[in-house]
């Protein structure tokens, strides 16, 4: 009983950002999650600061019920190829505008990975947090046709929206 309500709420979507100086362009990505249903983790590790507790929470995100992993982080961004060193589910990484290069520095730390370990890198900052949890949506929408329903009708209300204009 106890097991089955844990299951219930048990994040599907990791979102790991590299600072708490990055949490309020994350919460962004977690709160597209949360309107369409979707329970997710939001936690602190740095590939550069906390590298052996960051490599711990990716090597365990797929047994702790997680599918997809959303990594952000600003500066020498290496916090996204770092989880998809350590874990084979997707990761979708979010270049930060947090350093004096504001943001440039972090797209090219964090899009150019080694062939085999891919990162599917988003735009900067606050854009590229929505849309990597609009990307992962589409990820668990492969296998949930309520949320393929969910995104479709939300596509819908985006291009009526622009329409009525
Ligand atoms: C990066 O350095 C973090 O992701 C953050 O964007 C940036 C600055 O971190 P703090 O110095 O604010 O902790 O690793």
């Amino acid at each position: 009983m106890k097991k089955a309500a844990k299951a219930a709420g048990a994040a599907t979507v990791g979102i790991v950002m590299g600072s708490d100086s990055d949490r309020q362009v994350m919460e962004e990505a977690q709160r597209v999650l949360t309107e369409f249903g979707v329970e997710s983790e939001l936690v602190v590790r740095s590939a550069h600061r906390t590298p052996e507790a960051a490599a711990e929470w990716a090597r365990t995100a797929r047994s702790r019920g997680l599918k997809v992993i959303i990594a952000a982080a600003g500066g020498a961004a290496h916090l996204a190829g770092a989880m998809a060193a350590h874990s084979r589910l997707p990761v979708l990484g979010v270049p930060l505008a947090s350093s004096p290069l504001v943001g440039f520095d972090a797209l090219l730390s964090t899009v150019q990975m080694p062939p085999g370990i891919p990162v599917g890198t988003l735009g900067v900052g606050a854009w590229g947090a929505r849309n990597a949890a609009f990307l992962a949506l589409r990820i668990l929408a492969l296998n949930d046709a309520g949320l393929a329903k969910q995104l479709e009708a939300h596509t819908e209300r985006m291009a009526r929206a622009v329409l009525a204009k």
